[in-house]
């Protein structure tokens, strides 16, 4: 009998996930959460079949060199920055990212970072929750925010997450700008209630402008203090997608100055760290990288992430077809 082949699972994932891997294969799997330093990386992924992995586990050619067993390296994400697909690619490695699955909860939770940071929900609840409310004869003018509705919303970077996001907006009544690389079919603008405009057109209009771009070399700080400069000093800004595609620093100034109203940020540049900065200033909302962490995304996730692994090592209705391959090529020189 041969042996099956073996999965190294880099972070924990759901028991009846793994369950369902274990029908087909060894796994390895991770029981506490934590990074991986790229000797444990080159060490564990040595020794497998397959491997999922998620964004702080860095997979490139220094990990991958010299490895002849590994087919597979599924990532828990829909960004996939953590990967080198090209490595993975020269060293036939079949890798898949999970799309479509998180679009509508990291849609949601844009609007979530939009609104708690325009009407001031996190600095209200600490202030609350600090004891301050009774005694404080709070006046009428307190905890003034910026509305909501009837604004204008940019979104740049308008791929499926930003169409959710441009969706929602009409229960808002709001007027919706983006900037994209290419123009969305007319069909889909039209769903959206969208324009495009050049990035200067979405900097200065936009009151509330959302981020949804992958980070590529050229995305790095889209958000720096030039383009800050240009927004209106009320306007809020929203980061879903990566840190990194804003300069904290800039940032952390442009809000300790008032030359930005507000901020609502899920990602930060050298993430888990937070620019000591930002933790100072009452006007941003920051969460810890959970725009996809609602119960039932976080599970389609990580099923989608063992589909692809099942598939690519034959396994199952899919075999052969990984539902979510990044380079399916790889496949047909086996
Ligand atoms: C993370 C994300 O994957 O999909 C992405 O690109 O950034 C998130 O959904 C998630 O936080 C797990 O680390």
């Amino acid at each position: 009998m041969t042996a099956k082949p073996k999965v190294w699972v880099a972070r924990p994932l759901f028991p009846d996930v793994l369950a369902r891997l274990a029908e087909h294969v060894e796994v390895d799997a991770e029981a506490v959460e934590r990074r991986h330093t790229a000797d444990e990386l080159r060490r564990k992924l040595a020794g497998v079949d397959a491997a999922v992995v998620g964004l702080a586990d860095r997979i490139d050619e220094a990990v991958l060199e010299g490895h002849t067993r590994l087919k597979v390296v599924a990532n828990l994400g829909v960004g996939f920055n953590n990967l080198d697909l090209d490595a993975l690619t020269r060293h036939g490695i079949l890798a898949s990212n999970t799309p479509d699955v998180l679009t509508e909860s990291v849609a949601d939770f844009a609007w979530a970072l939009m609104l708690a940071a325009a009407r001031r929900v996190g600095a209200s609840e600490r202030w609350l929750r600090a004891g301050q409310w009774p005694g404080s004869h709070m006046r009428f003018d307190d905890w003034l925010g910026l509305d909501v509705h009837g604004r204008t919303l940019g979104i740049l970077g308008m791929g499926r997450i930003g169409q959710g996001i441009a969706r929602r907006a009409a229960g808002f009544d709001m007027n919706v700008l983006y900037h994209n690389r290419s123009r969305l079919p007319e069909m889909v603008e039209r769903e959206c209630k969208a324009t495009l405009v050049d990035k200067a057109e979405l900097l200065r209009r936009s009151d509330f402008l959302v981020l949804v771009l992958p980070f590529t070399p050229e995305n790095r700080h889209a958000i720096g203090a030039p383009e800050l400069a240009r927004m209106k000093p009320s306007a809020v800004l929203v980061n879903v997608a990566r840190g990194g595609i804003v300069d904290d620093a800039a940032l952390a100034a442009a809000l300790r100055e008032g030359r930005l109203g507000a901020a609502g940020l899920d990602v930060f540049e050298g993430e888990p760290q937070v620019h000591p900065e930002l933790l100072m200033l009452d006007n941003v909302v920051l969460c810890p990288h959970i725009a996809s962490a609602s119960e039932e995304t976080r599970r389609a996730m990580a099923n989608l992430a063992v589909d692809n692994v099942l598939a690519a090592l034959g396994f199952g209705e899919m075999a052969g077809k990984p539902p979510t391959a990044l380079n399916p090529a790889v496949l047909t020189h086996r």
